[in-house]
């Protein structure tokens, strides 16, 4: 067989060779081409290069979901807020412990202000008695033309009696004509009283008496009858009673009476 293989196709191109010549000298002729026998497969060939990659393929299915995360660690503080309103008072609270004791403090100077306050305690009873000495005069009082008549709901000595108008700038009443006298008696009648000191007395010399401003007496007088005695040995003082005589009495008795002050004075 392999002979005949080998055979054939010089076989075949020893005919192909003699009928080309032929058409080579027939080439003005018509030319028919009829394909020839199919051959013998050829031997198996080498693996070829790669291919190109192949086209993006369509979207996948949409996944299911996963596992839920554990939980993470805690964040950071955020900013401080805006100051809130002001908020209503509270209750009083307890009260608090005892303070510890001070120390021991300094020894008061108390003299001065002892005298101070006697002082003021002295000037409080002038104020007082100054004030009553007014309410006497206003209730009513008694005048002449040169006089202005006091009378003083206050017992006293003589020798007070006359202190506490010289004090206010005059003296015990010194009646020197009869409608002093008179005005003086006034107060005696009016107030319901039966005697009051006047400012006659004779205590520089024992029957010559005087003025409480040591004027002397002079031609009026007012002596009740039998007077002055000087009874007992002990009258250098004297009294007008309610009909406006005078009589000659001790000093040491306390009494109402009469003090008189100069009108241009007052
Ligand atoms: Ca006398
Ligand atoms: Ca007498």
């Amino acid at each position: 067989m392999v002979g005949v293989k080998l055979l054939l196709p010089i076989i075949l191109m020893s005919v192909l060779t003699s009928y080309g010549q032929q058409l080579a000298e027939e080439s003005c002729t018509v030319q028919i081409l009829v394909p020839g026998l199919k051959g013998e497969p050829g031997e198996k060939g080498q693996k070829g290069a790669p291919g190109r990659p192949g086209r993006v393929g369509p979207a996948g299915e949409t996944g299911h979901p996963g596992l839920k995360g554990q939980k993470g660690i805690m964040g950071r503080f955020g900013k401080v807020g805006p100051s809130g309103m002001k908020g209503v008072k509270g209750d009083m609270g307890d009260p608090g412990p005892r303070g510890p004791s001070g120390d021991p403090g300094v020894p008061c100077e108390c003299t001065p202000m002892r005298k101070l306050i006697g002082e003021m305690d002295i000037l409080v009873a002038q104020l007082s008695s100054e004030l009553k000495f007014i309410k006497n005069a206003v209730a009513g009082i008694k005048e002449t033309d040169s006089k202005v008549y006091l009378l003083v709901k206050e017992e006293k000595r003589y020798a007070d009696a006359e202190l506490y108008c010289q004090t206010r700038g005059g003296h015990l009443a010194m009646p020197k004509d009869e409608v002093a006298n008179t005005a003086i008696a006034g107060y005696i009648t009016e107030a319901g009283l039966s005697r009051v000191y006047i400012g006659i007395h004779d205590q520089q010399h024992e029957g010559v008496f005087t003025y409480a401003d040591l004027s002397p007496m002079t031609t009026f007088s007012k002596w009740r009858k039998g007077e002055p005695n000087n009874a007992y040995d002990d009258e250098d003082c004297a009294e007008m009673v309610a009909s406006g005589e005078w009589t000659d009495v001790a000093c040491s008795p306390t009494m109402y009476f009469v003090c008189e002050f100069d009108k241009d004075s007052v």
